[in-house]
């Protein structure tokens, strides 16, 4: 062990002594937390407990090297961290055990998050970004294991941009991109490819992260043998070391306990990220887990007696001490007396965060006790509702669910009467889930005045002699206009550099922009996705490329675990408004040519799904996105880039609404409901059936997430009064999520006089060819003989059956 850290500052001894204990007094602080935490576990006032025991002394060398502008993507042992650079108290930490929904009290995610999830506040209340250089910054954890990882690449390459690009206005968000991004991820999950794929990404792109690994050798039971090849992450890491002719990353190595040098390993590491934009791993080792992985089991039950001992002589708190006596920096007794000192800091804490969380509910029980009393007093079922009463009364920490759930039995007793009693007990619970369920429920999108939904449409203009052009052209003249006007948007992915993607639509972009703001990416869905959001977090306007829908599968775990949630789980205090482009739908066999929407709807609730049936459309959308705060995706078709659009004299201006369908045909007989490609077979088919004497109404959804915020399509059935959806997903995919808006959300079903129809595609993916296509997705044919036999079954004199 080295005998003192180099003194950056020149520190005098005195101060020198008074930072180290204030260290120390942290790591300990934080310990204590820990252990009373699992305590709250254990005796039921918390429902789960994953705590930072083990990891502090290396947390306090990460927090002296992190300065304020830079950012934190992490996983759930970072209390230390969070606590030394001051964005978490020991309140706030147990307010986030207790799922306190106050924002005030627990700022991490309002309780929406389990203890261990930290995140910092990017926004004001109105939605408006914060300072950012002046603040230290963490985004919001989550729980999947390496699932920070691609996040933390747009992080670090923000600092890369903004120190490169000129023109924008970087004050609130960078200080000439000196700022590192710091990630953090346990020794098991490097397991997983987002990690890989992160670390190849950085060393490829050279951007200023700091990736630290806390090996404690397990990942909850699993050792070390059966995660990482030679047990040792750093050394297979070692190609990617840098040498003096390569670029790649500095990977340092030091040991958990190690105060003294692990301040120095983070200092230099600081250095590189920060001054030559060169990404950093530090592995470091020797770490424990005094009480296990969580409170959902014992360690003793995987480790060996061994093991368990050397984690007690290797317990990074206790090293320290012993370190801090050995060079005179204290003493064991001021130490002792520093650690009676914290432990009663924290248990005063802990019970003040438990009467806080605790105190709204229980003037809400005296409420409902309250109103039980008065009720039962009444009702010839008081009997039963004393009971309630008492049993809501006797509880000794009541949820909000037990004051509801007790409230709500107890107007069952007497639906059949007729009291004031009754009707206040009504109210208060209508009044009062108004305002408590929305602290569950809030914020899955923006609430602000920059919400997507609130962008006003501009309708495209047409001179008499428009030309017709290839749509592709339309969305490349659009994206010219849109790079130009917004110096903060960039787009990247597969291919969309230097040829300006696979369809063209950003041809000769690359060359006007440069190759920072157009650019080609390696093969990554996962890191692209992680690269839009990182980069979305500090103020910049990416659109994210994902080649073609069917490859989006690789992202889409990342889209909806952490995309989606950004915005939901810090309660509107972080948003990542990332445009997600692809392009999808009918084209080629399996891989090209697939319609996974009722998947994907499933998955990103949070984000707005969008699918343009043209190239215009399209434009339409991205201009919208750009004024707005939400996240989007945008499906293109496929086949619509060599189709001919007029081009609209005003395209940099056009917009399309979001959350708004569009009909394309008015008609008495049925509503017929589609969107992107097969809208183009049903416009066609709508003609024979015209011949055939079937008039049908073509509604165009386009925007699947929102969904027909104005009830057009219920407003077409009052007048059809018959429904068929056509999608080329499979049965029960985005047909049925279709159906469930306009049925049971809309209540159309009051107005059909016929079983509503689904026209989907087959069960399998799509086979390849045109005949493939023609029998593995809707053909016009099955769009004219399914809308044919509907009528049919109304009228067989007037429409004979066909076949
Ligand atoms: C994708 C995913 N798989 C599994 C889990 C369950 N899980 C939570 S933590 C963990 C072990 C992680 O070990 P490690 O990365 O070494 O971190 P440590 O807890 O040891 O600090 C597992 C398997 C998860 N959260 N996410
Ligand atoms: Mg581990």
């Amino acid at each position: 062990m080295q005998d003192l850290p180099d003194l950056k500052n020149n520190l005098s001894f005195e101060d020198f002594k008074t930072e180290v204990l204030n260290d120390y007094k942290t790591a300990v602080r934080s310990r204590e937390c820990s252990l009373l935490g699992r305590r709250e576990v254990l005796t039921g006032k918390a429902k789960f407990g994953i705590f930072g025991d083990g990891k502090e002394v290396p947390q306090l060398a990460m927090a002296k090297a992190f300065i304020k502008g830079d950012w934190r993507s992490g996983y759930y042992r970072d209390q230390t961290f969070m606590m030394a650079i001051g964005e978490l108290t020991p309140e706030q930490f147990f307010a986030g055990l207790y799922a306190d929904t106050d924002l005030e009290n627990e700022p991490m995610s309002a309780g929406r998050q389990m203890g261990g999830h930290f995140a910092t506040h990017s926004l004001n209340d109105d939605g408006t970004w914060k300072d950012l250089t002046k603040q230290y910054n963490s985004s919001a954890d989550i729980s999947p294991t390496a699932g920070q990882m691609p996040r933390l690449l747009g992080l670090a390459q923000a600092s890369k941009l903004y120190r490169k690009l000129k023109d924008l206005n970087a004050s609130k968000f960078s200080d000439k991109g000196n700022e590192v991004a710091w990630g953090t991820i346990g020794n098991a999950s490097t397991s997983e490819g987002l990690f890989f794929e992160t670390v190849n990404a950085a060393g490829v792109l050279q951007v200023p992260m700091v990736i630290s690994v806390w090996d404690d050798e397990y990942g909850i039971s699993v050792p070390a043998k059966y995660q990482t090849t030679k047990e040792n992450i750093s050394e297979v890491l070692s190609g990617f070391q840098r040498t003096e002719n390569e670029k790649g990353f500095e990977i340092l190595r030091v040991k958990a306990w190690d105060y003294a040098n692990l301040i120095e390993t983070y200092q230099e590491a600081a250095t590189i990220a920060r001054e030559e934009h060169v990404p950093v791993l530090i592995h470091v080792t020797e770490v424990t887990q005094p009480q296990g992985h969580s409170t959902s089991g014992s360690h003793e039950r995987y480790k060996s007696p061994e093991r368990l001992e050397w984690e007690k002589q290797h317990d990074c708190n206790a090293k320290m001490r012993e370190w801090m006596i050995q060079t005179g920096i204290a003493d064991n007794e001021t130490i002792t007396e520093i650690e009676r000192h914290i432990k009663r800091e924290v248990r005063d804490a802990k019970k003040n965060a438990w009467n806080t969380f605790l105190k709204p509910i229980i003037k809400e029980r005296q409420e409902v006790t309250g109103l039980l009393s008065s009720l039962a007093s009444k009702s010839p079922n008081g009997v039963f509702i004393k009971k309630l009463k008492e049993s809501l009364a006797g509880i000794d920490e009541p949820n909000r669910k037990d004051i509801f759930s007790h409230g709500r039995k107890a107007l069952r007793y007497v639906i059949g009467e007729n009291l004031p009693e009754k009707e206040q007990l009504k109210s208060w619970l209508n009044k009062t889930y108004e305002v408590v369920e929305p602290k569950f429920s809030s914020h899955l999108y923006s609430e602000t005045n920059r919400s997507n939904i609130l962008i006003k449409e501009v309708k495209p203009v047409y001179d008499a002699d428009a030309a017709s052009v290839d749509g592709r052209i339309i969305l490349r003249d659009n994206f010219k206009t849109l790079f130009s006007n917004h110096p903060e948007a960039l787009i990247f992915g597969e291919d969309t550099g230097n040829i300006g993607d696979v369809n063209q639509g950003l041809e000769g972009l690359q060359e006007k922009f440069g190759a920072l703001r157009v650019a080609d990416t390696g093969i990554r869905e996962a890191t692209i996705i992680g690269q839009g959001i990182g980069l979305s977090l500090r103020g910049f306007r990416p659109i994210a490329e994902i080649q073609y829908l069917d490859y989006l599968m690789y992202a889409l775990q990342i889209i909806s675990d952490d995309l989606a949630t950004t915005h939901y789980r810090t309660k509107g205090k972080q948003k990542a408004p990332l445009i997600v482009r692809t392009r999808g739908h009918r084209l080629e066999g399996i891989w090209h040519s697939g319609s996974q929407m009722g998947g994907i709807l499933n998955l990103v609730r949070g984000i707005h799904v969008l699918v343009p049936r043209n190239m215009t459309k399209a434009a339409g959308f991205y201009n919208t996105l750009m004024q707005g705060d939400d996240p989007a995706l945008i499906v293109e078709c496929l086949n619509g880039y060599r189709l001919k659009e007029k081009m609209p004299s005003n395209l940099s201006e056009i917009k399309t609404p979001i959350g708004v369908v569009e009909t394309l045909k008015e008609g008495s007989d049925i509503t017929v409901v589609s969107y992107g490609s097969t809208l183009r077979l049903v416009e066609e088919t709508s003609k024979d059936l015209t011949a055939a004497g079937i008039d049908i109404e073509i509604i165009d959804v386009q925007s699947l997430l929102p969904f027909d915020l104005n009830k057009d399509i219920l407003k077409s059935t009052q007048k059809t009064n018959r429904l068929i959806i056509i999608d080329e997903d499979v049965p029960g995919g985005a047909s049925a999520y279709i159906l469930n808006e306009i049925l049971n959300k809309q209540n159309a079903y009051k107005y059909l006089d016929s079983q509503p129809k689904t026209l989907t595609a087959k069960e399998h993916r799509p086979a390849y060819g045109n005949d493939g296509d023609y029998f593995s997705k809707p053909s016009a044919e099955d769009i004219f003989e399914t809308i044919y036999a509907m009528m049919h079954e109304v009228n067989p004199k007037d429409y004979p059956k066909l076949r």
